[in-house]
């Protein structure tokens, strides 16, 4: 009897709501108190903001779109709330220390109020809005918000997605649906990797070939690149962006308030440009562009006229991305093409270099000052601080395996971003197989993803500042479709954005996948092919 009443005890408790007075909102915001009462969103409920502002109008439609979704009807826009209570209203405060992501939101009986020190915040606010409504209502005439007051900034200023389109393409239309999905996760920081062996993908106008040729291969492998024997598809692949596609992704992200970074590479991973440009390359061999997986030992070379080709085509992408960085690659650039050319053992010699390391790194600092004269930063993955990175490059780090490049990036005072293949490589299986589609390998679950600490143990106080955040990249030798891709994203960038949204302290597994029943919802109601397996795992 005793037990009895001890569990009716403690079923009261939990359903009293001590344990489920978090909203849920994913990332969990940073400081949240729940209210008594709720706000009903009615027909005539007014979203107030300046309507002079063109951004704020943009954002008053996203929850205007998420609202009609539900109810089928749209609110109408108002330029202040007169003695009208019924209201949502958009505020743009002056600049405090939640900075120009944080912002602050409260829905009491009569009202919402979100107010931030800029646009950006504002957007976040509308999403953690857009996450706090009732879902799956159909034609619902009203909508209720329960009452609250947050306070809500990042912890990170790099909260980023890597999504590979050489080995695969992937349509402008994807992309945007990716971007409005990475918005709704607050994730400001779209990488695009378009450059690599098996395709280049961004059209450059000073040479065509780039794409005309670079952008096709002539089939594809199939299966896993260690598979025996090797099956080729005998198919051509191929596809590129437009400009005009850049641009309309750059501007559709922008709105979203994502910054685009894109990825050339340099000088491995250049096979496609050296069968577009075979002077381009280091030996005198002509190549195709590839059609199997793995690190290929084409390297560009180190010569004047390669430096004038990239500055030229560095030229173009700046025009296109108005980002502070560009991304030159700089990863796994065997150096055998180099060691066994006799005129690039001249140059090492001339220019008094140790080795290739100490080549490559002249060849990226000759880049790097290229950019800064243009005005841009440049960032690289870790390798880039074999033989020294330029002064003031970015690092990104992704072998879990390798410390050094990570220690010499933040002793040297460069600004780093995490991406170790342990924690952020979305192309590890989630699952094993047969269930599961076939991928590249390793091993990476919802809940290991929402354990990783970006900020390394070895970190001062000080040092922890250098580090701008994290990413997740999504590496798409297997993952050919757009539906896959999301498959390998969803929910696991959940859990990254909690990572790089919400304090360490804050975070918490068990109530992170209760608070992921709602998004998966929102997941549903904008068909997103996201991976169920993982979802139940709760320690
Ligand atoms: C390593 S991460 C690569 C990519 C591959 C990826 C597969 C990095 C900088 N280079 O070229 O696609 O592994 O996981």
């Amino acid at each position: 009897m005793i037990k009895q009443l001890f569990i009716l005890g403690w079923f009261l408790f939990i359903s009293s709501g001590v344990f489920s007075q978090n909203e849920a909102i994913v990332p969990l915001p940073n400081y949240m108190v729940k209210k008594d009462g709720q706000f009903t969103i009615k027909s005539k409920t007014k979203i107030v903001f300046d309507q002079a502002s063109d951004t704020l109008r943009r954002t008053a439609e996203y929850l205007n779109a998420a609202i009609a979704l539900q109810t089928g009807f749209r609110l109408a826009f108002a330029g202040s709330s007169e003695n009208d209570n019924n209201c949502i209203v958009l505020k743009l405060h002056a600049a405090d220390s939640l900075g120009k992501e944080g912002y602050i939101m409260k829905v009491k009986p009569d009202g919402i109020e979100i107010s931030s020190a800029a646009q950006n915040g504002l957007f976040y606010g509308i999403q953690s809005l857009i996450q706090m409504l009732p879902f799956k209502q159909e034609n619902a005439n009203q909508l209720a918000v329960n009452c609250i007051e947050i306070i809500d900034e990042p912890r990170f200023a790099w909260r980023g997605m890597m999504l590979d389109c050489s080995r695969y393409f992937f349509s402008t239309e994807f992309i945007k649906k990716l971007l409005d999905n990475l918005a709704l996760h607050k994730i400001n920081t779209f990488h695009w990797h378009l450059t690599d062996d098996q395709g280049w993908r961004i059209e450059i106008k000073a040479f065509p070939r780039l794409t005309s040729v670079g952008a096709y291969r002539k089939e594809t492998l199939q299966g896993h690149k260690k598979d025996i024997p090797e099956i080729m598809d005998g198919k051509p692949y191929g596809g590129f962006y437009t400009q005009t596609d850049i641009r309309e992704i750059v501007n559709y992200a922008g709105e979203r308030f994502i910054t685009v970074v894109p990825e050339i590479e340099m000088p491995g991973h250049a096979q496609a440009a050296i069968a577009a440009y075979p002077w381009l390359g280091s030996t005198d061999v002509p190549t195709d562009v590839a059609t199997k997986w793995g690190v290929k030992p084409y390297l560009l070379n180190p010569f004047d006229t390669t430096f004038h080709f990239l500055e030229k085509v560095l030229s173009e992408v700046f025009d296109l991305f108005p980002g502070e960085y560009i991304h030159i690659g700089g990863d796994e650039a065997v150096k055998e093409q180099w060691k066994s050319n006799p005129e690039i053992q001249d140059k090492i010699k001339a220019l008094n270099l140790k080795d290739e390391n100490e080549l490559q790194s002249w060849f990226i600092k000759r880049i790097q000052k290229y950019a800064q004269s243009k005005g841009k930063k440049i960032m690289g993955w870790d390798e880039i601080t074999e033989g020294g990175a330029p002064e003031d490059a970015a690092i990104m780090y992704w072998r879990s395996d390798h410390k050094q490049p990570l220690e010499d990036a933040v002793r040297g005072n460069h600004p780093v971003v995490v991406t170790p293949q342990e924690f952020c490589y979305f192309d590890y299986y989630q699952a094993f197989p047969p269930k599961e589609k076939l991928a590249i390998g390793g091993y990476l679950t919802l809940d290991k993803v929402y354990t990783f600490e970006p900020v390394p143990r070895f970190c001062t106080k000080q040092q922890a500042q250098q580090i701008m955040g994290a990413q997740a990249n999504l590496w798409t030798e297997y993952i050919s479709t757009a539906d896959h891709a999301e498959y390998m994203l969803f929910p696991r960038l959940a859990a990254l954005s909690e990572v790089v949204w919400t304090k360490p302290d804050l975070k918490d597994y068990p109530d992170f996948v209760r608070r992921m029943e709602k998004l998966l919802s929102i997941y549903d109601s904008k068909g997103i092919n996201y991976c169920k397996k993982q979802i139940v795992k709760c320690p």
